[in-house]
């Protein structure tokens, strides 16, 4: 068999679906023809005829698949590092919001700024997140909340693709805050976002899906779900920011309307979960946000894998709650406060997190047929991926066979 390029002499995390744990494979071979994996497994059982112009030995290190960051909102201007000062001596994220800052003032920032001022400033923060392997990302607006400032921040999300190796899915987030000039008339900004802003993102393809905070100091249930079913009708995804700093039925709401997934959940009751499981919506998990804004309720974990919710790990990269562009320090933080195993924080970056974008055909796992996205890595066990602190043992990044 004639492909383009071998890696071989690897250890492998194939993290395919029903092989134990992460897929282990000691002796380990992956090749790739016109950017997708045509054989990962064993040496011993790939094809005898394999051959490529382009062999690669990996000397014994760890091979797994490209990670995935699958919810962040990278593309923002400005930045909140006074806002951090004020939480400092004493002021709590929702009192900056109520008082007209938190996403608000990250806002006015970001409807200044022009498309190639955005990719500009986003640039940065997407190559720390390359340069540890990550080879997808997602990328939500929800920083311009009027038409043309929205649409801007996915444009310049989408234009991240364009400059650098790596997958882009980006998501509409029109329901982040309700925008100052419709303070007086919410259902108003809720016309404009069901009735013009989804099916015009939906028409010049943006992005795939729709997001909405529901949170008392953002959107309610009832809100949500007419975004849903503008976004249903416009053949958007769904998913949520959900139950993160209250129990709002968050986690419910979004396996009614069969959202990919729902985030963040550090309130979320038993029959959330269950509901989630049933309609296989995803629990996206991001400690970067419960570790910045000082949470001490924690996602139910257990009643997760209780009922069998897949979980995903993500750095919730944003500038308010989030400010963390490390993915491997995701994991630890996965790990130390959430209490997830080292296999559980493997699978949320890469297979789990595939999932809660509804790609997991594409990308995820390292599998015949999926794009050739992998990261390399100079580690002596998984383990060291999740465990370490402010270390980056990434040998090669791949994607698409490159
Ligand atoms: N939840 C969050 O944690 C971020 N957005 C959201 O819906 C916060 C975004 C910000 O403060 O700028
Ligand atoms: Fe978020």
């Amino acid at each position: 068999m004639r492909c383009d390029r071998i890696w071989t002499d690897a250890r492998l995390m194939t993290l395919a679906p029903g092989s134990p744990g992460l897929g282990v494979v000691q002796d380990g071979v992956v090749a790739a023809a016109g950017g997708r994996i045509v054989y990962a497994g064993p040496r011993a059982d790939a094809p005898a005829d394999l051959d490529a112009p382009d062999r690669v030995r990996l000397d014994g290190r760890w091979v797994g698949p490209g990670l995935i960051d699958c919810h962040t909102h990278l593309v923002y201007a400005g930045d909140r590092a006074g806002e951090f000062e004020r939480r400092l001596a004493g002021a709590t994220y929702e009192e900056i919001a109520r008082a007209g800052g938190g996403i608000l003032s990250t806002v006015r920032a970001t409807r200044a700024a022009t498309e190639a001022d955005l990719v500009a400033v986003t640039l940065p923060r997407l190559d720390a997140l390359l340069a540890e392997g990550v080879t997808t990302v997602e990328v939500k607006s929800g920083y311009g909340l009027d038409r043309d400032a929205e649409l801007r921040q996915l444009r310049a999300a989408n234009a991240l693709a364009r400059h650098r190796p790596v997958t882009v899915h980006s998501t509409y987030l029109g329901a982040h805050a309700v925008p100052p000039e419709y303070a007086a008339d919410r259902d108003g900004y809720l016309d404009l976002v069901c009735g013009e802003i989804i099916p015009r993102v939906a028409a010049e393809g943006l992005a795939g899906a729709v997001d909405v905070f529901c949170e008392r100091i953002a959107f309610t249930p009832a809100e949500a779900e007419r975004m849903f079913a503008a976004a249903a009708t416009a053949g958007l995804a769904r998913k949520v920011h959900a139950d993160q700093l209250s129990d709002g039925g968050g986690a419910a709401l979004a396996a009614r309307h069969g959202a990919v997934s729902a985030d963040h959940l550090e309130y979320t009751n038993e029959a959330g979960a269950a509901a989630m499981a049933a309609a296989g919506t995803v629990a996206v998990l991001l400690p970067g946000a419960f570790y910045f804004l000082r949470e001490t309720r924690v996602p139910p974990v257990e009643h997760f894998r209780r009922h069998g919710v897949p979980m995903a790990v993500a750095t919730d990269s944003n500038p308010g709650s989030s400010p963390l562009t490390s993915l491997l320090l995701a994991m630890n933080m996965a790990a130390t406060l959430f209490r997830l195993t080292v296999d559980e924080c493997l699978a949320g970056v890469t297979r789990e997190a595939a999932r809660a974008l509804g790609v997991l055909d594409r990308v995820g796992t390292l599998e015949v047929g999926k794009s050739c996205d992998l990261a390399i890595w100079d580690v002596e066990r998984p383990a060291e991926l999740v465990y370490r602190i402010g270390f980056n043992p990434l040998h090669r990044r791949v994607w698409r066979g490159e």
